[in-house]
């Protein structure tokens, strides 16, 4: 028809609008010639014509290999679900075998390699047959590298069917910019200093993270601790010394015979990192500009000498090191231990039940160290229940501790104090609730300043902050009830607020303070 031409028309220029104007005018017009032709076919017969059987499934699907895809959809009589219809697939073609697991519409199919296959499916119903082609495109995460529990070492790494056995032959290799998958699985492993040979570079770090649904588990079990031993912190299953812009993500590291990971250098990012009952620290940081987010430590005890070793995360040294979104808990140390870092920021972060052994201190967020003025920034976190104090300057000065929660801790909720050598702290804004022996906030030695402590809930003698829920299994955990005291009573610190001012504690209320008390 003329007005089909029109409108596909590929003339540029000039024709543009006007042409596609009249060429969609003519579209439609076809249609309506078309549904009054079907309307004439169906009222030719006799009325009591079946349904036609029609199978409602997607033509496309891309898929990540190396996991099964569940297949489904479904089939109609006219517009109904079809009972009773039998449903099988078929392979048209593919590079693989493929499995179908189960029977029918809905099955998951696994598809032996990677690449395009066409696949069939045809359903039965009420004596009718339907049936339609699907195309799925099955595609591999894609990386530099690949290693697998299931690899060899004699491999290249290059592809996913032909991965490295261990993640030391992957070390050795790596330049700046590359990424390294891991799949999922058990890697006994330990790979110390001498395993890691270069840096990555500024926008080009070395990644190392598990594949994509999967993920790896690094697990030193195989490595007995020698009792005798005098370090309580050695082998790490990761060790990087003098190495800068490395990535972790995606990885479990656990039961190592000394640290989880130990990162001695700059500019690291650790992410979604799960580090569990090693014998030292977690994580151990000695650097600048790392970071660590969304991880967590738990369950690091150093029994070796009575616990005193075993951090959820230590940052030990270094500055501009950011932990944020990261929970530490019933580690035999500390929870998070900023030592000697500075002008580091700690944020979103929780600290519960660290504290263990005979000599673990118990800290929940060590803030800094010694005489030491840190500039650190502790904000929005919580701690609770830890053995000692759940937040302490740890004898340093000169931090900004505003806007975090303490609840339960088995010493202070808050220990700040003035001292000669170091600089003012600053303490605004925080809950200390059923803390043991309530806040230390004071001068400890002559010459010193007292804090710049102002609008915590023991400045506003707030006893019951009104907390939603004290479950820490709960949503509501600690947030602030409606007609809370503790809402909007905050300093502002220039940062985002709801209501008339900043609430104090980790988490701002959306509740305003005028509303009538909740149940
Ligand atoms: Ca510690
Ligand atoms: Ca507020």
């Amino acid at each position: 028809m003329p007005h089909d031409t029109r409108a596909d028309d590929p003339r540029p220029g000039r024709l543009g609008a006007e042409g596609r104007a009249s060429g969609r005018t003519g579209l439609y017009l076809a249609a309506v010639a078309l549904v009054a032709f079907a309307v004439m076919l169906g009222s030719g017969q006799q009325g009591r014509e079946e349904a036609e059987l029609t199978l409602d499934v997607s033509p496309e699907w891309v898929h990540l290999y190396p996991h099964a895809l569940s297949l489904g959809g479904s089939v109609l009589l006219g517009t109904r679900e079809a009972r009773g219809a039998e449903a099988t697939w078929q392979v048209l073609s593919g590079p693989g075998d493929v499995v179908f697991a189960g029977e029918g519409l809905e099955v998951e199919a696994t598809f032996g390699a990677p690449g395009t296959y066409r696949l069939l499916v045809t359903a039965e119903a009420g004596g009718r047959t339907a049936s339609r082609e699907v195309t799925v495109e099955v595609v591999v995460a894609e990386a530099d590298y690949y290693v697998s529990p299931d690899g060899s070492d004699r491999n290249d790494g290059r592809s996913i069917d032909r991965p490295f056995r261990t993640i030391r032959r992957a070390a050795a290799v790596v330049r700046p910019g590359d990424v390294v998958l891991l799949r999922g699985g058990v890697y006994n492993e330990y790979n110390v200093a001498d395993s890691w040979r270069r840096s990555g570079e500024p926008g080009a770090p070395i990644t190392f993270k598990s594949y994509p649904g999967e993920r790896a588990i690094i697990d030193g079990s195989h490595v007995q601790r020698d009792p005798r031993s005098p370090n309580p912190s050695a082998p790490e299953l990761i060790r990087i010394v003098g190495l800068d812009w490395y990535v972790f993500e995606g990885i479990t590291f656990r039961n190592s015979a000394g640290r989880g990971l130990a990162l001695e250098g700059s500019h690291h990012v650790v992410r979604n990192v799960v580090s569990h009952s090693n014998h030292g620290d977690g994580i151990f940081l000695n650097g600048d500009y790392n970071i660590v987010e969304d991880s967590v430590s738990y369950d690091n005890f150093s029994r070796s000498n009575g616990g005193d070793s075993a951090d959820g995360i230590k940052v030990v040294e270094g500055t501009r090191n950011v932990i944020r979104r990261f929970l530490a808990y019933e580690n035999s140390d500390d929870g998070i231990d900023l030592w000697d870092s500075t002008n580091s920021l700690v944020e979103y972060s929780m600290a519960f039940r660290n504290g263990r052994g005979s000599t673990g201190n118990g800290m929940g967020f060590k803030m800094g160290r010694d005489g030491l003025t840190s500039h650190n920034v502790i904000r929005f976190n919580v701690a609770f229940e830890n053995r000692s104090h759940n937040f302490t300057d740890n004898g340093g000065g000169g931090l900004q501790v505003y806007n975090n929660t303490s609840v339960g801790a088995g010493g202070f909720g808050f220990a700040v104090r003035g001292r000669p050598e170091v600089e003012r702290s600053l303490v605004v804004n925080n809950i200390s609730f059923r803390d043991g022996s309530g806040v230390l906030i004071d001068v400890e030695r002559r010459g010193g300043q007292l804090p710049d402590s102002r609008n915590n809930s023991w400045d506003l003698g707030i006893d019951d902050p009104l907390f939603a829920s004290l479950d820490p299994d709960s949503p509501r955990f600690l947030r602030l009830r409606p007609g809370s005291p503790a809402i909007d009573a905050g300093v502002d610190m220039g940062l985002p607020y709801v209501g008339a001012a900043m609430d104090l504690g980790a988490f701002e209320s959306v509740a305003s303070a005028r509303a009538d008390e909740g149940d």
